[in-house]
């Protein structure tokens, strides 16, 4: 049976094997094999994470109605249950009381209705005034319009919240005629201004234009569009999955002191399948939202993570007073090893976010209960590792598990001066153009240096994670402000990190916005899950994830590096290795 399955598989998959892995992932590029079951012994567990969330087999995207409830974090997700590809989406549902194990429930919200019956994409949780949860979500109705529903839980005293119940007034929000209804999806987290009235945001388009569309309503009920419906748009196509929410600094932005009030608007753009955010001043009696000048919508934009991570949703956890930032990483693999592999998508590490104490942009960090995985460990301090002749660079030895390892590292460049010209015409979206064109094995002046993650025995299989360091001319220090001498860029070079061919493997990059000159400093933490690489530059500045699939490099085979290709020698001041042992991920009992 499972031969002939395979056989009908294979001549599949030849057809769609071709398509890149980063399609919408809402459209039904692989219709014939929606409901392919894959039996549990079939699922290929050599690449599947130890740490990051994953449900034991199938397809998975975005994160939804994440919250945090009577003392039990719930990270729903949308879940194809019958297939590794994406296709009859159902709301699937874990908890955890420590956002590093989890307890997998039944799924939460399924199609049941005319309002959803062809499917329950992302939505929001919110927390009502009484402490009871409503989820928001879009369901496909029975005409293939896209509608926002309302379920509240059937036993709100069940801390799993395992069963949820969808009143007959659904759906509460319905296109009307100016609304493109195959557009118009994803609804944020409520929230209620002074004046008690409830406001959520929807993502939408007209033509190009990307919308955030604001609707208002006084019971959770009945809402209407807002006056003005478009609380923030940008020409960047269709805006998918917003996220609107407050973040505060204690310095007070620029510096003025006392606690000020930022809103964050996050958009995924669906043409282009990465995400940014601006921040800025949102006015409750006008509901006007106004992103601070120096910030871009769109490619010149703030982005969360430079890499592979998408569909990404916070929620305020009320326990630990922080912000937690979900996001999802799709594969990067071919669609035929997906189907192969029997699973699909891995949700990033939990990542606390908050607004930098300088105003410029947000930080992020995996959230600390992560740490609790780690055990064996490697200190490396004050090696050195010299600069030129063709590359240097040493092995952090000593891992039991070096294809599942937390490394945190300080680098100290040495000879700044060794910095070649940064052109002034580089903007922040030439980031990527110029780690592709340039790689982690060019001969710079001051890098690359970094790690190599994943490596196999003969250095041959490796995925470069590292920082190149440019020098600006004194008409740009004098153009950008700030005093800032040098521009630190931030890659991940996945080019060497497979035999596997036919895989798509681009090259990711963003600017450090750090200061090098005063101390040569630059600090990267990176996540090393199999096939995932999620890197943290600057102390949580820029964040990169990536997918990988090394063949060689897998288990106990793969091996960890330091490596410097510049003129510069580089000094390693500290570098902690960490051996993470793996989630538990159980079925309710
Ligand atoms: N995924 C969902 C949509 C959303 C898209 C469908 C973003 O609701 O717009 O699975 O990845």
């Amino acid at each position: 049976m499972w031969v002939r399955t395979c056989a009908l598989l294979y001549s599949l998959l030849v057809l769609v094997s071709s398509l890149p892995a980063t399609e919408a992932s809402h459209r039904i590029i692989f219709p014939n094999l929606q409901s392919v079951e894959v039996e549990p012994e079939n699922v290929d567990d050599t690449l599947r994470s130890g740490f990051h969330f994953q449900p034991p087999k199938h397809w998975i995207n975005d994160p939804n109605g994440v919250m945090y409830y009577k003392g039990v974090y719930h990270l729903f997700y949308q879940y194809n249950p019958e297939a590794a590809v994406w296709g009859n989406i159902v709301w699937a549902h874990a908890v955890s009381r420590d956002l590093v194990n989890w307890v997998m429930l039944d799924p939460a919200i399924y199609p049941t209705a005319p309002f959803d019956e062809n499917g329950c994409w992302s939505g929001s949780a919110t927390v009502l005034p009484d402490g009871t949860p409503a989820i928001m979500y879009t369901g496909i109705d029975a005409d293939g319009q896209q509608v926002q529903n309302v379920a509240y839980p059937r036993d709100a005293s069940d801390p799993y919240l395992r069963e949820w119940v969808k009143p007959s007034y659904n759906p509460v929000i319905a296109p009307d005629a100016g609304v493109n209804a195959t557009a118009f999806r994803d609804p944020t987290t409520a929230w209620r201004g002074p004046d008690g009235v409830w406001r959520l945001v929807v993502g939408t388009k007209d033509n190009h234009r990307g919308i955030a569309a604001l609707y208002r309503s006084r019971d959770f009920q009945r809402w209407a569009p807002a006056p003005r419906r478009a609380l923030h748009s940008g020409d960047t196509g269709m805006w998918e999955c917003p996220d609107f929410y407050p973040v505060v600094t204690s310095h007070g932005v620029g510096g003025g002191g006392g606690v000020k009030v930022k809103h964050v608007l996050k958009v995924s753009l669906d043409l282009k399948r990465y995400e940014y955010y601006t921040f800025g001043e949102y006015d409750h009696a006008a509901d006007a939202y106004v992103p601070d000048a120096a910030l871009a919508d769109g490619d010149d934009g703030l982005r969360y993570d430079y890499g592979n991570f998408y569909a990404s949703k916070t929620f305020l956890d009320t326990a630990r007073h922080r912000r937690v930032l979900w996001g999802w990483t799709n594969e990067s693999d071919s669609a035929a090893d997906d189907v192969r592999k029997g699973w699909v998508g891995v949700q990033a590490i939990p990542r606390k976010v908050w607004l930098a104490p300088d105003g410029k942009q947000l930080m992020q960090w995996p959230v600390a209960e992560i740490e609790s995985l780690r055990g064996n460990h490697v200190n490396v301090t004050d090696k050195l590792v010299r600069g030129g002749g063709g590359g240097n660079y040493f092995e952090v030895s000593g891992l039991a598990t070096p294809a599942q390892v937390d490394v945190e590292a300080t680098f100290q460049v040495m000879d700044l001066d060794k910095a070649e010209p940064f052109d002034p015409a580089w903007r922040g979206a030439d980031a990527q153009a110029v780690c592709a064109a340039r790689g982690a094995d060019a001969r710079g002046g001051v890098g690359p240096f970094g790690l190599w993650v994943l490596a196999s025995d003969e250095l041959k299989e490796r995925t470069a994670v590292f920082f190149s360091v440019f020098k600006r001319d004194d008409a740009d220090v004098a153009r950008v402000g700030g005093g800032k001498k040098h521009v630190v860029l931030m890659c991940n070079d996945p080019s060497r990190s497979s035999y596997a061919e036919q895989l798509y493997k681009p090259t990711y990059a963003g600017f450090v916005d750090v200061d090098i000159a005063p101390t040569g400093k630059i600090s990267l933490r990176t996540l090393i899950d199999h096939s995932v690489v999620e890197s943290f530059g600057g102390h949580g500045k820029t964040a990169i994830l990536a997918r990988v699939y090394p063949t060689k490099a897998v288990g106990d085979k793969a091996r960890l590096f330091v490596f410097n290709n510049g003129e510069s020698d580089v000094k390693v001041t500290n570098l902690n290795a960490y051996d993470m042992g793996s989630a538990k991920i159980t079925t309710d009992a």
